[in-house]
């Protein structure tokens, strides 16, 4: 493989993420989207079996599902996403105020959504999709136009390729690994690999090492030295990515020593199920960032588009609602550019977040009048200022005991969390 030069001065011996140039941008976004589309998404959720009896799933239907290898190839052979619109994508992304996205390149069926060279189970190869269209190279033009970063998630887990379960071939299937994925990065640029799939707890066939791992991420790395990956690369949980993926959970504190994302879906599942209109509600979904970015962590919010392409409405409004909470009154500053504070305990009453000298309190529980709302203090500051974001209403602010009172002159300004915004001194 032909690599480029290291990056001035990006020695990955010594590159920490938590302060590198190349994780800053990923640092400041805070928020994107996640997309599951597939050769599942044909399936919409539910396979119809022989005797009339319905099975259901999403992305996983393959397995969970038992569906057999050329019936699933047959479903693939009808995949035509022709309705797929790139910056319809990348306009609900903008709208939701996320800032990058990360679309499934080839998740555990094998089906490559680009037009790989190393197999034909792809969707150029292995569709009823246009010829010409390459839905990756579109998004990626989508995505530029719009200064939202692209990313890739990618299995290394296949339940296609012949070569995966057998140690004895595995090499082969691994070389097939590595130049499809230099085909991706050299095709689209991607900002990010997001990789999945490396687990073997229950897996047994799946012989994915940390060392495994280490010798993809730095031929990533030779590749384009400014690429993020998540520490699925190795083994999960062994932090030798750039960050961790919490999965449908949010820590219930800051992450000591890792920078971390959270992953979750806008209903119960990845890929598209069309019977499932479980959907979580905007003043959930916005509280969640809230909590994410108090905590220091990026929130990966997943929408599935169904066969035709289409993301589905109640994604689209969830996440407009989303944004629209973001850019009022200047309140996405308690969650772009910010974390943790390193100040003050996370309050019952809502979240936290810092950002130099500023303090985000977005409460969610607005006090009674009159009543303060209690901030404790971790470390030593002092208050020089406090507003609410909008309604400019006064805050009354008094040391109290083990921290600060904010007491509010009136009501909430937003439903979904009120930001008081604190200017701040450490005291050294
Ligand atoms: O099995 C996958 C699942 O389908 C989905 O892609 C999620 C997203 O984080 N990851 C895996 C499970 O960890």
């Amino acid at each position: 493989p032909t690599a480029r030069e290291p990056g001035p001065g990006t020695d990955y011996a010594t590159d920490d993420p938590f302060t590198s140039a190349r994780t800053d941008w990923w640092r400041q976004d805070r928020f994107g989207m996640f997309i599951h589309f597939g050769a599942y998404s044909q399936l919409e959720g539910e396979y119809r079996r022989a005797d009339g009896t319905v099975c259901r799933d999403a992305e996983w239907i393959k397995r969970n599902c038992q569906i057999p290898m050329s019936e699933y190839e047959d479903a693939a052979q009808d995949f035509n996403p022709s309705s797929f619109d790139a910056k319809a994508v990348v306009k609900a992304a903008k709208d939701a105020g996320q800032r990058y996205i990360v679309i499934t390149s080839k998740h555990h069926d094998g089906y490559a959504m680009w037009p790989t060279k190393q197999n034909t189970w792809n969707l150029r190869d292995h569709s009823s999709f246009d010829q010409r269209r390459d839905i990756l190279a579109e998004l990626k033009s989508a995505a530029d136009a719009a200064g939202i970063k692209l990313g890739f998630y990618y299995s290394i887990w296949d339940w296609h390729d012949p070569d995966f379960a057998d140690p004895a071939t595995f090499p082969r299937y691994e070389k097939r690994m590595y130049a499809q994925l230099k085909e991706l990065v050299d095709s689209y640029h991607p900002a990010l690999l997001w990789f999945d799939g490396e687990w073997d707890a229950d897996n047994p066939t799946n012989r994915w090492s940390a060392q495994d791992g280490e010798r993809l991420q730095s031929y990533l790395h030779g590749l384009d030295p400014d690429l993020i990956t998540n520490n699925r690369v190795g083994k999960r949980r062994v932090v030798d990515g750039d960050y961790g993926t919490p999965e449908q959970e949010i820590p219930d504190a800051p992450v000591d020593g890792q920078l971390w994302e959270s992953c979750m879906t806008l209903n119960g599942h990845w890929g598209f199920a069309k019977y499932d209109q479980d959907w979580k509600s905007p003043t959930t979904l916005t509280r969640n960032l809230l909590d994410i970015a108090g905590r220091g962590g990026n929130y990966l919010l997943n929408v599935g588009p169904d066969k035709l392409g289409r993301v589905p409405q109640p994604s689209v409004d969830r996440l407009r609602e989303i944004g629209s909470w973001l850019r009022t009154s200047g309140q996405g500053r308690a969650v772009y550019g910010a974390g943790a504070t390193g100040l003050v305990d996370e309050p019952s009453w809502g979240a936290v977040s810092r950002s130099g000298d500023r303090l985000y309190a977005s409460v969610t529980s607005w006090p009674a009048a009159g009543q303060p709302l209690h901030l404790t203090a971790k470390a030593p500051f002092t208050v020089t200022g406090a507003r609410v974001l909008g309604s400019g209403q006064r805050v009354e602010v008094a040391k109290a005991g083990d921290g600060f009172d904010l007491t509010p002159s009136g009501g909430p300004a937003d439903d979904i969390a009120s930001v008081i915004e604190l200017t701040v001194k450490p005291v050294p």
